[in-house]
C-alpha cells in the first residue's frame, strides 16, 4: 500500500488520518506551495541585498544582471555556497558541541560522561599523530580535544585542519593543497563564505565556487570529527538487530521520540529512560518505556544500542499523528516547526533543549552537558504525565515494521572481514572487487524531499543496483528509508542481491556470527557519518596504491533537501566520488557553474555531479560510472 506522496505504508495508513482530524502535513503544504518560484528554482533570485530582490530572466527577454550588475552565474555560485556554509556551520557546531564535551570528560566536569571506548580513543589519538603511550585516558581525551578545536582556531591558513589531513589519503590532500582548497579553520573558512558573498564582493563564479567547495571540505572536517570522538563518548557501533517504521511504537508504553540529530542529549535520556521505568509502569503504562528515534538522533541511538527508528525525516509528523508518542524530544536541524501545532493536537509534549533551537509553542527544557541527567529526567517525567493524558480512542498506531541489523561502521566493517581474514582484513574486500563478484560500492546519503515520493528513489535505485552486485553504504535519512522498507536485513540481501554479491555478503555475514548473509544495505550511521564510508574507501584506496577517484566507488543522494545534503554532496565531489542527485539542484539558471559542477569537476577532482531524477534511469548511469572505473583500474 502507497501513496503517490510516500511509498512508506505507514504513511498510507495516517494520512486520511491527519486528513479526517484537519490536521495538515508536509504534503499538504507542498501542494499548496503550488506552483513553486521558478527564479528560485533556477538559483537566479538574489536576495543579498535591498536594492532587490532582483532576478535574472531565464528566458532572456527581461534583466540579464541584478540592480548591482551581478549576472546569473555570480547569483546563482553566491547563493550555491551560501547553502554550503550554512551546511558546512551545522555539522561542524555539532561536531564543537561534542568535541567540547570530550574536552569536559577529560577535566572531569562531566560526570554523566565517559569514555565508553578507549581503543577507539585510542585509536584516534594514532590517526591524529598523538602519542598515547603511557598516558591517562583523560590525558589523550583532552590532547585529542583540543587538537579538535584546535581545526576551529588554527590561523596558519597554510596549515591543514587536522581532522581533514588525518582522514584522506595523501594523494588526495596533494590535489586539494594545489587548488588551494584544503581549509585550516572550519568557522574562518565559512566566514570567508559569509564575507566573500556580500554585496560588492566576489564576482567571478569559479572562484565563488572553489570558494565553496573549501567550505564542503570544511564540513567534511566538522563530520570526521564529530563521528568519531561520539564514537570514543557514546561507544563505536556494532552489528546488532533492531525494527524500523512507526510499528515500532507501543500502545502499552509511555513512547519517547528523540529527533535531530546531537547524541549528547539522547544517550542519557536513554539511560535515564532504564532508571524510570518503574515509574512508567506505575502510572499505568505496562510496557515501561520505549524509547524510539527520528531521523538522524534516531540512527545515532541506533547503530550504537539497537533503539529501534520509527522514521525519517518526511514522516516526522505521521509519528505524532499516530496518537501514541508521550513526548518528542528534540535537539538540533531538520525538525519541522509544525510539530509543535501538531503535538498541541494531541496530548504530545514536544520539547526543545538546545537554546538555539527553539520553536514557537514548544516546551523548553535547557540542557547542559553538566546538568545531563537531571534535564533528562525532567524530560522523562513530562513525557510520563503526558502519557496518563494520551486519549485511548486516538491511537492509531500503523502495524508496520521491518526488521534491521544495523551498526556497521568502519571497525565493524573491518571487524566481518577480518573474521574471513585476520592478518590482512581488506584482502577479501578487494579481491571481490578485483575479481567482479563486488562491481562496485555505492554510498547512500541524503535526505527525503516532498518533491519525490517518499523513499521511492531510495528503493528503486538500490534494489537495482544490489541486483547488479554492487555493495551498498547508508548513512542518514537514506538509512532510514532501507531500515523502514526492509532492506537492512539478510532475507532483503536473499531476495534483491545478485548472486555473486550474495555469496560474498552470505560469506563474510556467516564468518562473523551472524548465521546468515550481511545485509543487503550496511548502515553506517546519520548523515555527519558519511565519514565512515571515506575512511572504508581511504584505506581501500591506499591499499591499492590509488586515489578515491579511481575505486569504482558512486554515492547517490536521490531525495536530497537540506543545506547540510548539499555541503556532504559537494565534498564528495571534491574528494573524487561521482555523486547523483535525484533532485534538480537550484543552480540551473547558470550554465556556467552546472558545467562546472557537474563536467570540469571530474577534470579538477575526479568527482563530479550527475542529475537524474528518473531513478532507474540514475541506476543504470551509476553502474556505467561503476564500470568506467573498473576499466581505468584493468579489472
Ligand atoms: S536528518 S539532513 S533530513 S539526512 Fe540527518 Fe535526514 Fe537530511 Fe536531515
Amino acid at each position: 500500500m502507497t501513496t503517490n506522496q510516500s511509498i512508506d505504508p505507514s504513511a498510507a495508513a495516517l494520512l486520511p488520518v491527519a486528513k479526517k482530524q484537519g490536521i495538515s502535513t508536509v504534503w499538504d503544504r507542498h501542494k499548496a506551495m503550488q506552483p513553486q518560484c521558478g527564479f528560485g528554482q533556477l538559483g537566479v533570485c538574489c536576495r543579498i541585498c535591498w536594492k532587490g530582490p532582483c532576478r535574472v530572466d531565464p528566458f532572456g527577454d527581461g534583466p540579464q544582471v541584478g540592480i548591482c550588475g551581478a549576472n546569473a552565474d555570480t547569483i546563482v555560485a553566491r547563493n550555491v555556497i551560501r547553502m554550503i556554509a550554512a551546511g558546512a556551520a551545522s555539522h561542524s557546531e555539532h561536531g564543537r558541541h561534542i568535541a567540547l564535551a570530550l574536552l569536559g570528560v577529560a577535566k572531569g566536569e562531566l560526570p554523566a560522561y565517559q569514555i565508553r571506548d578507549e581503543q577507539k580513543l585510542r585509536s584516534v589519538a594514532a590517526k591524529l599523530g598523538i602519542n598515547s603511550e603511557g598516558k591517562e585516558i583523560a590525558a589523550i581525551a583532552e590532547e585529542i580535544a583540543l587538537a579538535s578545536l584546535e581545526d576551529f582556531r588554527n590561523q596558519d591558513h597554510d596549515k591543514p585542519c587536522n581532522w581533514i589531513a588525518s582522514a584522506l589519503t595523501a594523494k588526495r590532500l596533494e590535489r586539494l593543497a594545489g587548488l588551494h582548497v584544503l581549509p585550516h579553520n572550519i568557522d574562518a573558512v565559512i566566514t570567508q563564505i559569509m564575507a566573500r558573498t556580500h554585496v560588492g564582493c566576489d564576482s567571478d563564479p569559479v572562484n565563488l565556487i572553489l570558494g565553496g567547495i573549501k567550505g564542503a571540505l570544511a564540513d567534511f572536517d566538522g563530520m570526521c570529527l564529530a563521528t568519531e570522538l561520539s564514537d570514543a563518548v557514546f561507544g563505536t557501533p556494532s552489528p546488532v538487530v533492531t525494527a524500523a517504521n512507526l510499528g515500532v511504537i507501543k500502545e502499552g508504553a509511555v513512547n519517547i521520540a528523540v529527533h535531530g540529530h546531537n547524541p549528547l542529549l539522547s544517550e542519557i535520556v536513554c539511560d535515564v529512560a532504564l532508571l524510570m521505568d518503574d515509574e512508567a509502569r506505575k502510572a499505568g503504562a505496562k510496557d515501561g518505556i520505549n524509547i524510539i528515534g527520528i531521523c538522524c538522533t534516531g540512527n545515532e541511538v541506533m547503530v550504537r544500542h539497537g533503539i529501534p527508528l520509527a522514521t525519517n525525516y518526511l514522516s516526522q509528523e505521521l509519528a505524532l499523528i499516530t496518537g501514541a508518542v508521550d513526548a518528542m524530544v528534540v535537539d538540533v536541524q531538520c525538525i519541522m516547526p509544525s510539530v509543535s501545532e501538531i503535538g498541541a493536537c494531541f496530548h504530545t509534549e514536544i520539547i526543545t533543549t538546545m537554546d538555539d533551537n527553539k520553536i514557537t509553542g514548544a516546551r523548553h527544557v535547557r540542557f547542559r552537558e553538566e546538568t545531563a541527567v537531571e534535564n533528562a529526567r525532567q524530560i522523562v517525567g513530562f513525557a510520563i504525565d503526558a502519557f496518563k493524558r494520551r486519549d485511548p480512542l486516538r491511537v492509531n498506531i500503523p502495524d508496520f515494521k521491518q526488521t534491521a541489523i544495523v551498526g556497521f561502521g568502519t571497525e565493524a566493517i573491518m571487524g566481518a572481514l577480518g573474521a574471513i581474514n585476520a592478518e590482512d582484513p581488506l584482502k577479501p574486500l578487494i579481491d571481490n572487487i578485483a575479481n567482479g563478484n563486488i562491481r562496485g560500492i555505492a554510498l547512500f546519503a541524503g535526505c527525503n524531499n516532498t518533491q519525490v515520493a517518499q523513499d521511492s528513489s531510495f528503493v528503486t535505485i538500490a534494489k537495482k543496483l544490489a541486483k547488479n552486485n554492487v555493495l551498498l553504504l547508508a548513512t542518514g535519512c537514506g538509512a532510514g528509508s532501507f531500515a523502514k522498507h526492509g532492506l537492512m536485513s539478510q532475507e532483503a540481501t536473499d531476495e534483491y542481491a545478485g548472486e555473486s554479491l550474495k555469496a560474498v555478503l552470505t560469506a563474510i555475514g556467516t564468518a562473523a556470527g551472524l548465521n546468515g548473509p550481511l545485509p543487503l544495505v550496511l548502515h553506517m550511521g546519520s548523515c555527519v557519518d558519511n565519514s565512515r564510508a571515506v575512511e572504508v574507501a581511504g584505506a581501500v584506496a591506499n591499499r591499492l596504491g590509488v586515489d578515491l577517484d579511481q575505486l569504482p566507488l558512486v554515492a547517490s543522494a536521490p531525495e536530497a533537501m537540506s543545506e547540510k545534503a548539499v555541503a556532504i554532496g559537494t565534498w564528495s565531489v571534491a574528494l573524487g566520488i561521482p555523486t547523483h542527485l535525484g533532485i534538480m539542484p537550484q543552480i540551473t539558471g547558470s550554465a556556467m557553474v552546472t558545467e562546472l559542477l557537474t563536467e570540469t569537476a571530474k577534470e579538477l577532482f575526479g568527482g563530479y555531479f550527475m542529475v537524474e531524477l528518473d531513478p532507474n534511469q540514475a541506476a543504470d548511469k551509476l553502474l556505467t560510472v561503476i564500470d568506467e572505473r573498473r576499466k581505468a583500474l584493468g579489472i
